[in-house]
């Protein structure tokens, strides 16, 4: 084990200490901790802006989230979705007795292989679940393309998307509703958190009932809706994360930067690449190791712990690997040959803003098998 200090796969940036505790202040004097309090109202609107989408309901984390997108537009039987993501999108259909179905992923994007649904759409589909894997846009006019044209719903979980655009403007702004994440780990974050985006104020109001019971006044609860609520302290600290966020991302963009060249050349190591993104958050850093590389995948990932560089791999095992799902015929590994070489060959590597040069020098000379 080496001596040098930990380096994890990310860590938040945080604000000054003394922004955040002025604004507790103000939530100690107004005695308002929760249930649509003015913070949380105030980051609606503020993220509406900057995300540049119209409607977006604040959520308690982005698995309450998906699990209540689901119960807002109604999906019942089964859910065609990718089995290379974080367990949670998958969740989110057992919590609602759906079945998930799963269907191989595209070797460029990481994604939902748009040319893969049909051929797994039975009589009991009626949505789909894709992920933007690390922030990499799926195609989403095929995947709409598909949609229409057999009546399905389209629920992106866009977890790892904060503020990733294509041409057309903002990747949230496509499928019938997309779900972000604000937990720890990601780009923004407000401790915990996420929230929902919808196109028109019709479907936020349901999702504003879902999120509060099903009530809609203090006598009328039209929905056996869940308790998502996002409190004040969360939004407050929200409103200061997304003051310091364009910095965040640039810094984040450097250290992506300095990765591709270092690592460029270096045979069995691939940088995998957002190529559909006219603007991406760097939220992860993934790489593919394949047999050119002097080692194998596990033994660089546990080499890059001794020198206490702790890496994740990020989707391995996939989600159909775990017992819940993998009885199921569409999680057979002869259906998902794609996602299944990726998930053992991916490692992310540490990326946040704060990740120094030399910390970066540090990892990279590991790789390069120092
Ligand atoms: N959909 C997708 C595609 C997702 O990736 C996720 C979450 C969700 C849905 C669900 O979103 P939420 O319900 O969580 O809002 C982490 C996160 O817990 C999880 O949010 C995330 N995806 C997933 C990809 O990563 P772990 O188990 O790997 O986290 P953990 O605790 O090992 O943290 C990783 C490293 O981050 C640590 O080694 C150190 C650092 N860290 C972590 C935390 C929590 C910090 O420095 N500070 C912290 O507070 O799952």
């Amino acid at each position: 084990m080496s001596n040098q200090k930990p380096i994890y796969v990310t860590q938040p940036q945080l604000p000054a200490l003394q922004d955040f505790t002025q604004l507790l202040g103000q939530i100690w004097d107004s005695k308002v901790l929760t249930n649509g309090g003015p913070f949380h109202q105030q980051l609606e609107g503020a993220l509406c802006d900057y995300l540049g989408v119209k409607h977006l309901a604040l959520f308690t984390n982005a698995t309450i989230a998906l699990v209540t997108a689901l119960q807002a537009l109604r999906v019942t039987g089964e859910v065609i979705t990718t089995p290379y993501s974080f367990v949670a999108t998958a969740h989110s259909l057992l919590w609602n007795g759906i079945k998930p179905v799963f269907v191989d992923i595209d070797p460029d994007t990481l994604n939902l292989d748009p040319a893969k649904i049909e051929a797994a759409i039975t009589p009991q589909t009626t949505a789909i679940m894709p992920v933007h894997c690390y922030g990499n846009p799926c195609n989403v006019a095929e995947i709409q393309r598909i949609a229409d044209i057999y009546g399905l719903k389209v629920i992106y979980d866009a977890a790892h998307a904060f503020a990733v655009n294509i041409d057309s403007g903002s990747i949230l702004n496509h499928g019938d509703l997309s779900v972000l994440s604000f937990h720890a780990t990601k780009v923004f974050n407000t401790f915990e958190g996420g929230a929902i985006i919808c196109p028109d104020a019709k479907m936020k109001q349901r999702i504003d009932h879902l999120k509060n019971f099903g009530f809609v006044d203090e006598t009328t609860v039209v929905a056996p809706g869940i308790n998502g609520k996002m409190n004040e302290m969360q939004a407050a600290f929200g409103l200061l994360q997304l003051r310091d966020i364009d910095a965040a991302i640039d810094a984040r963009q450097a250290i992506d930067a300095r990765y591709r060249t270092a690592l460029n050349g270096v045979p069995g190591v691939q940088c995998v690449s957002n190529t559909a993104a006219s603007r991406t958050n760097y939220s992860y850093f993934p790489i593919l190791i394949d047999s050119k590389y002097p080692e194998t995948r596990d033994n660089l990932y546990f080499r890059l712990r001794q020198h206490d560089i702790y890496a994740r791999r990020y989707f391995y095992p996939l989600i159909t690997d775990f017992p819940m799902y993998r009885g199921l015929a569409s999680a057979s590994p002869s259906n998902l040959p794609v996602a299944k070489k990726i998930a053992e060959q991916v490692i992310c590597l540490p990326i946040y803003p704060n990740l120094t040069e030399a910390d970066q020098s540090r990892i990279i000379a590991v790789i390069r098998g120092g």
